[in-house]
């Protein structure tokens, strides 16, 4: 059994990007693997919140995650504040992170550029979210592929942490999906979809409803020309909504590029619509069952005790290695 652990920022809406790239691959690796998924409010307060906001988004981040198709008695599902050990271990790795590789990050430039005020946070995020995967001797992270460059940075920071202090940390591999690894904005094919896009128009929320789904695909940028063929160089738009409707459908992009074969944008917007309003139902059905339940609460309280078990071991081993004096 390999040890899998991956987080979302509760910093708005789950997109279709987050379940495609993300949270669909953290139900189909819980019943191989030993699952760690976590609610990454420490994350979310690197960019300005609004507390009663974080709150309710926090809350519908882990309900999601059930609605979705996890299983809490299979994976731990845990808010990654109720751990006090990824602050900790957020710190001793950002004491070993250079200025310049996080000057590099591109997911930096994008959040800081024309920003006259940027949070100290935003900078090193990178350093809080490899002490995330650290603490947990992860083999596995289930991420987009916006989430690869901060991964590959993980990877270096174990090395240099193992090669100073002694072996610690186990290095971990990304996963990421073939197909839907980076849904496209519905505006701009040339940015990701996001969920703290200002233009709700931009994305598909997992809780959007069946006629703002069909109002927002409608509306979603298409390319010049008419053919239903994916292309990402030269028809990035379309190609887009292909991997949506591969992902929401369980179809190939071949199957998808055959049936519509002839025909044009409006046809295939109009059945996409269906497609994902049907994959989505589902989920928000579940999603509304579990928020009225109010079962929430035990979920993150079991799960927040099974990690906090784990991560306290690595964060005093790794205190050890670096000299710590331990309490006396
Ligand atoms: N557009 C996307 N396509 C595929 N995967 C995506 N992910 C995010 N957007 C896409 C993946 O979702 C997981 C959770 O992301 P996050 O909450 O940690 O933050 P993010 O990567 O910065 O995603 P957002 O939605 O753009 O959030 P904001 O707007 O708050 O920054 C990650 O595995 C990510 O790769």
């Amino acid at each position: 059994k390999l040890r899998v652990l991956s987080g979302i920022q509760p910093s708005g809406k789950l997109t279709l990007g987050n379940y495609i790239g993300a949270m669909k691959n953290f139900v189909a690796l819980q019943h191989e693997h030993e699952c760690f998924f976590m609610v990454v409010d420490l994350h979310a307060v690197t960019v300005p919140q609004e507390p009663e906001a974080l709150r309710e988004q926090s809350e519908a981040v882990a309900a999601l995650f059930v609605a979705a198709g996890l299983d809490p008695a299979q994976a731990s599902i845990f808010m990654q504040s109720h751990v006090p050990a990824h602050a900790e271990l957020g710190w001793l790795m950002t004491t070993l992170s250079y200025m310049g590789e996080l000057e590099r990050m591109t997911q930096f430039k994008d959040k800081s550029e024309g920003k006259e005020a940027i949070g100290a946070g935003l900078f090193v995020y990178p350093s809080l979210m490899a002490a995330d995967i650290l603490l947990y001797n992860t083999n596995l992270v289930p991420v987009g592929d916006d989430q690869k460059q901060h991964l590959e940075l993980t990877r270096d920071l174990a090395g240099r942490f193992n090669y100073r202090f002694g072996e610690t940390f186990v290095i971990p591999e990304p996963f990421i999906p073939k197909v839907g690894a980076r849904i496209m904005s519905l505006d701009d094919g040339t940015k990701k979809m996001s969920k703290s896009n200002p233009n709700a128009g931009s994305y598909i929320a997992l809780l959007d409803t069946p006629e703002d789904i069909r109002k927002k695909i409608s509306r979603a940028k298409t390319d010049l020309g008419r053919e239903i063929v994916f292309d990402v160089q030269n028809k990035p738009e379309v190609s887009n909504l292909m991997s949506i409707y591969a992902k929401c459908s369980g179809q190939t992009i071949e199957q998808i590029q055959a049936a519509y074969d002839g025909q044009g944008y409006g046809a295939f917007k109009k059945d996409l619509a269906e497609v994902v309003v049907s994959a989505l139902e589902p989920l928000q059905k579940k999603y509304n069952a579990i928020r009225s339940s109010g079962e929430i609460g035990k979920i993150l309280r079991d799960g927040a005790e099974r990690a906090n078990v784990v991560a306290e071991q690595t964060l005093a081993k790794v205190k050890e290695a670096m000299g710590f004096l331990p309490p006396l």
